[in-house]
């Protein structure tokens, strides 16, 4: 099938999702056009199934906003006339699922049929898309889109809460490519990170307030009085200075490393003996399962659908939000002793294990069949 995947192209748990699911799609004969405003973070664009076009937004001084759906939903056009692409599979609703129904409006006036699969992330649902401003819309483009598709079913009853949905919503978890997933575990990268009698405690994410952050710092500051250990800190966002500030307050910042946005994820989770991951809300937790993957256990709270990824007493352990004590402890009881730690990562590896994209890619490749089929019918 061509398909035509629309996501963030950005360090975002959305964007990775869709640019890995297009590889593995394009590895399995589907022809893939990524259509976005730059090139996806993850993609590899040298296979032959693969294509990449971006949106151009010219700036005019006119416009006090540069309307990017105008310009994303024109270039769909386009490019479905200009390719034969068969299906749009949208990521994260706004304003993606409003411009794909568009452009599938604009394609209908020429005799063109475009299925629309949508796939809801979670803040374009519990966050932003929930905004009175935007509210209307996001639950216009949900009902418009042929499936829907959220990544786990606590974002499946949030959408229902929070928005009239008339649509059935299919729940597809979000997935990893052990094929492409290095699992990097050699003493000698290890060992520039930490010392070596150090435990290393990693978290990734934007430093969204959503996220927590300083609660990840205030957990890392009980463990490191019961454990030798460092922290790494991956990604960038409006809570990374404020981060950095406790950490010299605390009087931990030689133990702490900010290393920003990383291409290098798969080697930092390598090395980690444990993951903080004590979000306010999250729909799944794609942070929490890479680091499943790398073998490293999770310290999580059991908010959203995080339960839904990391089993309680197996993969790591889940707290109510805020409860950085029992956090901590829980981490300590993790590091504390080497049995415990290796029993952890193994588990924590045996868990992720359930999420292997093999399964998904079937999922999805199904319910593209059954958006095909309710939009064209005779063909
Ligand atoms: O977590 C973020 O702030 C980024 C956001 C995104 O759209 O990329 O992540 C959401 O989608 C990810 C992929 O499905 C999920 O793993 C994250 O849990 C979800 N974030 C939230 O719900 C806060």
């Amino acid at each position: 099938m061509k398909i035509g995947i629309v996501c963030y192209p950005t360090f975002g748990g959305s964007g990775v999702v869709a640019t890995e699911l297009g590889m593995s799609l394009a590895a399995r004969g589907h022809e893939i056009h990524f259509i976005t405003y730059s090139q996806p973070v993850r993609l590899e664009l040298l296979h032959k199934n693969i294509h990449f076009h971006e949106v151009f937004v010219p700036e005019y001084p006119l416009f006090h906003y540069q309307p990017y759906e105008l310009a994303l939903s024109s270039k769909l056009v386009d490019m479905v006339k200009m390719h034969g692409i068969e299906l749009l599979h949208v990521h994260y609703a706004i304003p993606h699922a409003y411009a794909g129904y568009m452009a599938k409006k604009m394609l209908e006036e020429e005799g063109i049929k475009l299925p629309m699969v949508t796939t809801l992330h979670g803040t374009d649902i519990t966050l932003v898309g929930n905004h009175p401003f935007y509210k209307p819309a996001v639950a216009f483009s949900i009902n418009k889109s042929d499936i829907v598709t959220s990544v786990s079913e606590s974002l499946k009853q949030d959408t229902y809460t929070h928005f009239d949905i008339k649509q059935e919503i299919y729940v597809v978890p979000n997935f990893i490519d052990f094929s492409r997933h290095e699992i990097a575990t050699h003493a000698k990268g290890r060992l520039r990170m930490a010392d070596e009698n150090e435990r290393i405690v990693t978290h990734i994410s934007n430093f969204r307030k959503v996220k927590r952050i300083p609660d990840v710092i205030k957990v890392f500051y009980r463990i490191q009085k019961k454990v030798p250990s460092k922290l790494i800190m991956v990604g960038e966002g409006p809570e990374k200075e404020n981060a950095e500030q406790l950490c010299e307050d605390l009087g931990i910042a030689e133990k702490v490393l900010f290393v920003g946005n990383s291409n290098e994820v798969d080697k930092i989770l390598g090395y980690s003996d444990l993951f903080i991951l004590p979000s306010e809300t999250e729909s799944f937790g794609l942070a929490a399962l890479e680091a499943m993957a790398s073998g490293t256990p999770v310290i999580s709270s059991n908010t959203g659908g995080i339960p839904e990824v990391n089993e309680q007493g197996f993969s790591g352990f889940l707290s109510d939000v805020g409860d950085c004590d029992e956090m901590a402890s829980n981490g300590i009881h993790i590091l504390e002793n080497d049995e415990t730690l290796s029993r952890f990562k193994e588990q924590a590896l045996e868990q992720a294990g359930k999420f292997a994209i093999e399964k998904i890619v079937t999922i999805y490749e199904n319910l593209y069949q059954k958006a095909f089929d309710k939009v064209c019918p005779q063909s």
